[in-house]
């Protein structure tokens, strides 16, 4: 895939770089989007409306079972060559902060370091009531299962429509976005907030935007570079172009 040389000169002297991802840059691991149509049992359920309190509360077996479906979907997906290009970007970048909506655990398994998981993480888990981390259960027939310590009801540990985000991770995520020489924003569809307000706040403060996304979103308008391709293809191209002694099978 042909980079365009701005782009490459750009990257190549850049000292403090922001990337955004969103559940795009896990497609090619097999994992489907987040609005992509759901399949089989999940395929009328809206996935806005599973991922939160109200739907836990009316129906916390149903939300359960959806997570332990889409679990079980990240258990079996490995990192696509797109998560290790972030990873050396890491490596080659001197300050290099990955934002990432996604909850399932690729860019920690492919080697990302400095990572912030907006939204949480599916293969946590916390209590209702108490927020507890529970790491176990006793055996039981009753789904979910409760909490070892307060005995209300265990669910993931994701950030659900209608919650806030930790406020630590949101404003490390903000700080960094308004420093950033470079914003990538990357395999998302920019409409869920507040992570949407980061790419925002870099154009605010005078960074370089670039957007990886086969599709175009409505921030596509105000990017200085549009990589219309799979992140999976673009992002080892980029990397290759900007530093070709990489080996490229990492
Ligand atoms: C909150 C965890 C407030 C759960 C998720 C303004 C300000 C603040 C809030 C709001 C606001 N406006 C509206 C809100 C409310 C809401 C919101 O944003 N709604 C949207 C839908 C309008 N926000 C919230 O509720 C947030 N909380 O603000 O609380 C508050 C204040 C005070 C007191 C109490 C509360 C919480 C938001 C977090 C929700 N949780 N996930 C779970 O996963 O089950 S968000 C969910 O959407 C996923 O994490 C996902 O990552 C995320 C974003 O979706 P995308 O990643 O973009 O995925 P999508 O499928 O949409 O798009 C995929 C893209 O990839 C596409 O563009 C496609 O073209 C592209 N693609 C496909 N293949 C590839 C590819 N790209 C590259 N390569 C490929 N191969």
């Amino acid at each position: 895939m042909e980079m365009p040389s701005a782009l490459i000169e750009v990257v190549r002297n850049a000292r403090r770089v922001v990337v955004l991802t969103g559940a795009g840059v896990s497609a090619e691991s097999g994992i489907p989007t987040f609005r992509d149509a759901q399949t089989g049992l999940w395929a009328r359920y809206d996935p806005e409306e599973l991922a939160s309190p109200r739907a836990f509360k009316r129906n916390p077996k149903l939300v359960w079972q959806w997570y332990q479906w889409r679990r079980d979907l990240c258990a079996g997906s490995t990192p696509n060559p797109g998560h290790f290009a972030l990873v050396e970007m890491e490596r080659r970048i001197p300050e290099f902060t990955l934002v990432t909506q996604n909850v399932d655990g690729l860019h920690a398994l492919a080697g990302s370091r400095q990572l912030l998981e907006l939204h949480g993480n599916i293969g946590r888990y916390i209590c209702y009531d108490r927020r507890h981390p529970v790491t176990g259960w006793e055996p039981t027939d009753e789904l979910p299962p409760r909490c070892p310590i307060c005995h209300s009801l265990v669910r993931p540990d994701v950030v659900w429509f209608g919650e806030q985000l930790d406020a630590i991770v949101i404003n490390r995520a903000a700080v960094a976005a308004e420093r950033c020489d470079i914003f990538f924003s990357i395999g998302t569809s920019s409409i869920v907030y507040p992570a949407a307000l980061l790419p925002q706040l870099a154009l605010e403060h005078g960074a370089i935007f670039v957007e990886v996304n086969p599709n175009p979103t409505p921030l596509t308008r105000f990017a200085d570079f549009v990589l219309q391709a799979p992140s999976g293809v673009a992002l080892p191209a980029l990397v290759q172009t900007v530093w070709p002694e990489v080996d490229s099978g990492s």
